[in-house]
């Protein structure tokens, strides 16, 4: 801890804050910055305001031996660390206004020799943009793209790969992919990772590592289309799509995943787009991917609606809202889509069955049409039961209870 003593977190969510604990657990002074004046509040006084395992430890701990603390207002540090979120417009383009917004916060406390990492989700060149933000702000200072590896400033990215639910363990064991503005950038870089991660800090260049990042999603994408596509030609021709793929998967050399009602969660059914952004005329299978699952839910919900054809009143109960199984988040969730969509297009009644929420997430609490349930109960009352989720409760149900009911299982899961 001699060189980088003081290191400053910009962006206080789910993957800079246990960043920042787990660097102060190391013995760095850490400060956290964020926009939000309650996060800062509630970290301060050593509590956290997001679910993650060992965070809570981690983070009380950091803030009573006074490595930690979090503020609105940047200070001097040695290294600053970027964790704000890249989302995608209505366009599909990356919205780096926080990334922006970073810079120019950091920019006026910035001082010769110190190190600057971004780990956002970026598009390719954004590294480099991020360094032209900076530039406008401080042209007394050299960066490594008018000075090179003689820059008073070094400059990297480092995406994180890490599951939520096993961040802190993830952060510690995971290899990590390390990208400098100059070579020298990318070891200094990986020297400052090596103080908290065990895993290899494997090093190249910034945009290099921008682009390792976005493949490692397309490439999930990609598979996972080419699974959802088998499953719309094998429905045409009656063949089970999950028997076919287990049998194709008995070759040494193939290995299908498996379709669902569609691609979930911030990073998967985001991510590819940061490469058709920068290369659409190149980036055509992963564009397929993309139209191919986002097109999913929409064939799941005409498969209920022809199911529900001549049914008076139906009931659909349409078990798990989450984005995959096991889990409470909802974001990007094609289960909660497509729920939404048949309150609004079926004449009926939808029970929604979420056994790791608590009540009907606000998404769905407009349809009057829609009731929270138990998965039993709505199943024993349910015209068609629809598997959108493979929870392992949903996994060990009493399947007599389906016995006279339409069941439309989008994920094998009861076969
Ligand atoms: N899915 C399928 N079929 C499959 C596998 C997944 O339909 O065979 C669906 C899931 O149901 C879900 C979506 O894909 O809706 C995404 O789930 P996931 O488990 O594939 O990925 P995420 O979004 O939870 O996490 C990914 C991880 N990346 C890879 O596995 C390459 C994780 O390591 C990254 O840290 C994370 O994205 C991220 O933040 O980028």
């Amino acid at each position: 801890m001699i060189q980088y003593k003081r290191v400053s977190m910009i962006g206080l969510g789910y993957i800079g804050l246990p960043t920042a604990a787990l660097i102060a657990s190391r013995g760095c002074e850490v400060l956290g910055i964020d926009v939000s004046p309650s996060i800062v509040a509630t970290l301060n006084s050593g509590r956290i305001h997001i679910v993650e395992a060992e965070l809570d430890v981690l983070l009380s701990g950091a803030v009573a031996s006074g490595r930690f603390r979090a503020s609105l207002q940047p200070e001097p540090a040695d290294v600053f660390m970027v964790a704000v979120p890249t989302p995608f417009k209505d366009d599909h383009q990356a919205d780096l206004s926080y990334i922006e917004a970073s810079a120019k916060s950091i920019a006026p406390v910035l001082k010769k020799g110190d190190l600057v990492i971004l780990e956002s989700t970026s598009p390719v060149g954004t590294t480099e943009k991020l360094e032209q933000w900076l530039r406008a702000v401080r042209p007394d200072l050299s960066f490594p793209g008018n000075a090179g590896e003689n820059s008073d400033i070094r400059m990297a990215y480092c995406p994180e790969r890490v599951l939520p639910g096993r961040i802190i363990h993830e952060l510690v064991t995971n290899d990590r992919i390390i990208g400098g503005m100059t070579p020298k950038c990318a070891e200094e870089a990986a020297a400052f990772y090596r103080l908290f991660v065990e895993g290899s800090c494997l090093t190249t260049s910034a945009r290099t590592a921008e682009m390792v990042k976005l493949t490692e999603n397309a490439f999930r994408d990609v598979n996972i289309a080419f699974a959802n596509e088998l499953s719309l030609i094998c429905d045409r021709q009656g063949i089970d799509v999950w028997e076919l793929i287990d049998l194709a998967n008995c070759h040494p050399r193939v290995n299908i995943l498996q379709p669902g009602p569609g691609v979930g969660g911030h990073c998967i059914a985001v991510d590819p787009w940061f490469i058709v952004e920068k290369t659409p005329d190149l980036a055509k299978l992963i564009h397929t991917a993309r139209l191919v699952n986002d097109s999913k839910p929409r064939w799941v919900i005409e498969q209920v609606k022809a199911a529900a054809k001549g049914l008076r009143n139906p009931k659909v109960a349409c078990l798990g809202l989450s984005f995959k199984s096991d889990i409470d988040d909802l974001r990007e969730s094609p289960a909660l889509e497509i729920t939404a969509h048949l309150a609004h297009e079926i004449d009926g009644l939808i029970y929604a069955v979420e056994p790791h929420v608590e009540s009907l997430p606000p998404a769905l609490s407009k349809y009057r049409n829609i009731e929270f349930m138990q998965a039993e109960v709505a199943i024993a009352d349910a015209d068609i039961v629809l598997l959108l989720v493979n929870h392992k409760l949903f996994l060990t149900l009493d399947r007599t209870l389906l016995e006279g009911k339409v069941v439309i299982d989008t994920r094998g899961a009861w076969r």
